[in-house]
């Protein structure tokens, strides 16, 4: 380690790099999800448990952080953060259903088919979707920043992003000429590192950065999603519910395929640490204002330290 390293700052905590976005991003998910006209009150539970839960708000406080980063406004970036999560929740919803990944526990509360039923949980996800692109629509200002917001949410919640993944994740089989890990990546860097990327990308968009920069904020992202997808899987390996909200050890019991199956923990952890010195170079150019980013990206990664 190097003296500057050593003589550096310790990174803050997630508590104090979200402090100042997080109460705002919670307010703005509350308001988005009030009981709305003609909607069932039981169905709007069941909204309001599957959105309001504890989860990370990973997505958004990465757009948000993107957004202040290059310049722009928290305020003007929430309506695209609150979009990007109720993607995300309606996903888990729906990734947790029997037919899908069959999960009871999610974010240490019983999953929403078994809080409610399966058909309220399907609802739930179908309501959350177009909800997520009322709000950019109509919360975005200028129009064009809610129509480059919608196209880049709507690409990367699509069949070839986000659905895309999850069908090839499902299916579970590899041709035998097709490299595992290629699978494997090409699997993640749609299921799980679409998600992260486009948030980062939004916050950039909202805020008007530059064509470059954008691309880099992508990169970036798709590289944090990534790392993220490793340390997932090593947490399950390792079986910790605690630190998942979920239980652990599920992959292995289930046979699927994962970066520790097919390249072991140590080297798992190894190629976790390379990506992610990748995704902060991507960063470099943008200068010590980037910062927070990337230590939201460390932070992920010390998940599994
Ligand atoms: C149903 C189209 C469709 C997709 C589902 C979300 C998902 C895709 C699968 C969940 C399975 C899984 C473990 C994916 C890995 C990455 C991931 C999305 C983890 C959950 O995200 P966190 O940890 O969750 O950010 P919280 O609860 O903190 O928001």
């Amino acid at each position: 380690m190097s003296n500057a390293e050593l003589n550096a700052a310790p990174d803050p905590s997630w508590t104090e790099l979200v402090s100042a976005e997080l109460p705002l991003f919670e307010a703005a998910l509350d308001e988005a999800t009030a009981p709305r006209p003609g909607c069932p009150a039981r169905l709007s539970e069941a909204i309001r448990y599957a959105v309001l839960a504890p989860g990370k708000r990973l997505r958004p406080i990465l757009l948000l952080t993107a957004a202040r980063v290059c310049g722009g406004s928290i305020e003007a970036a929430l309506p695209a953060a609150v979009a990007v999560e109720l993607i995300h929740a309606y996903s888990l919803v729906h990734d947790d259903l029997p037919a899908m990944d069959d999960d009871d526990l999610r974010r240490g509360r019983p999953t929403v088919h078994v809080q409610f039923d399966e058909a309220t949980a399907i609802l739930v996800g179908d309501a959350l979707i177009p909800l997520a692109f009322e709000i950019l629509a109509t919360r975005i200002q200028p129009e064009t920043t809610a129509l480059a917001c919608c196209r880049e949410l709507a690409t990367a919640a699509g069949a070839g992003r986000l659905v895309g993944g999850q069908a090839d994740d499902l299916a579970g089989s590899v041709s035998c000429e097709a490299d595992p890990v290629e699978h494997l990546e090409s699997i993640h860097l749609r299921k799980t590192a679409a998600m992260l990327a486009v948030s980062v990308k939004l916050g950039g968009i909202v805020a008007g950065a530059g064509p470059e920069t954008l691309d880099r904020l992508e990169r970036f992202g798709r590289d944090l999603g990534l790392v993220f997808q490793i340390t997932d899987d090593l947490l399950d390996f390792r079986g910790d519910p605690a630190k998942m909200g979920k239980r652990g050890a599920k992959d292995q019991r289930l046979g699927k395929l994962t970066y520790p199956a097919l390249l072991g923990a140590d080297a798992s952890q190894r190629l976790a640490v390379e990506i992610m010195a990748r995704a902060a170079s991507q960063l470099e150019p943008l200068g010590p204002a980037s910062e927070p980013l990337v230590q939201l990206a460390r932070l992920v990664l010390s998940r599994v330290h």
